[in-house]
């Protein structure tokens, strides 16, 4: 079920007979008021996501395909997956087809990034510190990433081609926020869905709050115990 609460802006009138420090007062007053709300004109997806156990899951995606051809989307800002303590933070990464990705190593033992995915392969030089240019991921699907020197490392990329995406917490909740008038495909996705997720329609009107509750064929992702592993 899609609930749709649509915010309406209440009707301001003017008085004007009222002198003009009165006028000015009010105008001010109506500025002030007027601001906040035209920073909401867009709207947004409350998503609550559960496994297949039932509990809140984290690391779950949610996104907005447009059902439109040809929209025009952002040039993605570039973003990191770090190294820290033998492990790529975050875990999982959603980012817009294009974005370019640094690889920053936090750790004082050298790491060697790779993929074998088809919708991303490469293999960084064995380093530390910063490599010189990052990796741009440019078609869309999932990507595994690993370290050559270090089995247990291991995250994953999800490319789409909208920047209408976000992440559950821990708790299972996210948020898409400024999601323009439009008709959507909602999509979902855990790295380690099972039964792929059917898409949904979905109509989102100028100013709304849209809150839908999702269940995927997932589970959480274990823990590493690095203790071990090492
Ligand atoms: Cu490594």
């Amino acid at each position: 079920m899609i609930s749709i609460h649509v915010n309406t802006l209440a009707a301001i009138s003017f008085d004007t007979k009222r002198s003009m420090p009165q006028c000015f007062t009010r105008s001010l007053c109506c500025a002030l008021l007027v601001a906040p709300l035209a920073l909401v004109q867009a709207a947004q997806l409350n998503a609550v996501v559960a496994g297949s156990d039932g509990k809140p899951l984290v690391d779950a995606v949610v996104y907005l395909l447009s059902q439109r051809e040809g929209v025009t989307l952002p040039k993605p800002k570039d973003t990191n997956i770090d190294q820290v303590n033998v492990t790529f933070v975050p875990l999982v990464s959603v980012l817009q087809t294009g974005t370019a990705v640094h690889f920053p190593n936090s750790d004082n033992i050298r790491h060697q990034v790779y993929s074998f995915s088809p919708a991303k392969t490469f293999t960084l030089k064995l380093y530390s510190g910063k490599p010189s240019s990052p990796v741009v991921f440019d078609k869309p699907g999932t990507v595994t990433l690993g370290c050559n020197i270090h089995d247990q490392m291991v995250a994953w990329v999800l490319v789409v081609d909208t920047n209408l995406f976000a992440k559950t917490d821990a708790n299972g909740k996210l948020s898409i926020k400024n999601i323009p008038e439009g008709e959507y495909w909602l999509q979902a996705w855990h790295p380690s869905i099972r039964k792929p997720f059917d898409k949904q329609p979905l109509a989102v009107d100028a100013i709304a709050t849209v809150d839908k509750t999702l269940t995927l064929d997932a589970l959480p992702i274990a823990p590493i115990n690095h203790a071990a592993a090492h």
